[in-house]
C-alpha cells in the first residue's frame, strides 16, 4: 500500500504554533489537507497519531511528524524552494536562533495571555474553542469546560502570577523585535528576504494581534481583557510590523478538501 501523497495536518485553528506550519506550507504552495482538533477534546486523538498531545502533527507520507520547527525543517529538506532558510550559513543561524526565541520565550507568554482572557468565562472559552465545530460539540464542550479549567490554568500558567509575569515581559519581547528590526532590510528580519524568522515572528505575534489575514477570525465580541491587550501594543513598531507582515507576505492557503 502506498502512503497518500497529500500531507494532512491536525491542527488548532486558534494556535499560533500551528500557523507557522499552515504559513509554511501555504508559503511552499504544498497542497494538503487540514483537519481541525478542538483544544482539550485532542488529546486521545493526537496521541494516537503523534505519540505526543502537542498540535501541530502532520503525516508526511509515512511519517508523522510533531513540532513546529521540526515541521518546518523537514517541509525545508524536501521542498526548498521557495526557501525558509537563509542560503548563507551565518544568516540561517541567525534566523533559526530568532525563530527559536520566539517559539521558547514568546509563544508562551502571549499564549498565556491571550488565554487569561477566555479562562474564566465558560462560555467565551466554548465559543473560542468549538468555533466552526457543530451544536453537539458545543454543548459538550460547554459542560465539560468547568472540569478542564483547572488544567488549562495549570498547563497554561494561567494563575495571576504567571500571567502578572507574561504582561511583565511582554514589552521586553517587542523591544527584542524592534531590536532585530533596526538590524533588518527591507522590512525583513534576516538577509533583507523572507525567512522562517519573519514567518516565527509574526505568526507567534498573532496570539494577540490577530492581524486579518490570519486564515481563521476569532468569533465575535473579542472579550475585552483581549481588545485590552491588543490595544496596548498595538502602536509598537514591532505590532505595526507583525501587521505588514501579515498583509504582504501571508500567502493564500494551500489547503484541499
Ligand atoms: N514546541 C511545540 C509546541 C506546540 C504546542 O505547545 N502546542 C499547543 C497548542 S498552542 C498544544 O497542542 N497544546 C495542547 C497540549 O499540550 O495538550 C511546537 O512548536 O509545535
Amino acid at each position: 500500500m502506498t502512503a497518500d501523497p497529500t500531507p494532512q495536518l491536525w491542527h488548532f485553528r486558534v494556535s499560533h504554533y500551528n500557523e507557522k506550519v499552515r504559513w509554511a506550507l501555504d508559503r511552499k504552495r504544498w497542497a494538503h489537507r487540514r483537519t481541525a482538533l478542538i483544544p482539550g477534546f485532542h488529546m486521545r486523538r493526537v496521541r494516537r497519531l503523534s505519540g505526543q498531545e502537542k498540535t501541530p502533527v502532520l503525516r508526511l507520507g509515512e511519517r508523522v511528524l510533531h513540532d513546529s520547527t521540526d515541521i518546518i525543517a523537514e517541509l525545508e529538506r524536501i521542498r526548498p524552494d521557495p526557501p525558509l532558510y537563509p542560503a548563507d550559513p551565518e544568516e540561517r543561524a541567525r534566523a533559526l536562533a530568532i525563530e527559536d526565541f520566539f517559539d521558547e520565550e514568546v509563544a508562551p507568554d502571549v499564549r498565556t495571555l491571550f488565554w487569561s482572557a477566555y479562562i474564566d468565562d465558560s462560555a467565551d472559552a466554548t465559543r473560542l474553542a468549538t468555533d466552526g465545530f457543530g451544536l453537539a460539540r458545543r454543548v459538550s464542550y460547554r459542560l465539560a469546560f468547568p472540569f478542564m479549567r483547572p488544567v488549562f490554568r495549570k498547563v497554561l500558567g494561567l494563575d495571576v502570577a504567571g500571567i502578572e509575569r507574561a504582561a511583565a515581559r511582554l514589552p521586553g519581547h517587542l523591544d527584542r523585535l524592534e531590536a532585530e528590526l533596526e538590524r533588518s532590510s527591507a522590512g525583513f528580519l534576516v538577509g533583507g528576504a523572507f525567512s522562517v524568522a519573519d514567518l516565527t515572528a509574526a505568526a507567534v505575534m498573532t496570539a494577540i494581534l490577530r492581524p486579518p489575514e490570519f486564515p481563521y477570525p476569532l468569533p465575535d465580541p473579542w472579550p475585552p481583557r483581549l481588545v485590552e491587550l491588543r490595544d496596548g501594543i498595538a502602536e509598537r513598531a514591532g505590532s505595526r510590523w507583525v501587521m505588514e507582515t501579515y498583509a504582504r507576505h501571508r500567502d493564500p492557503s494551500a489547503e484541499v478538501a
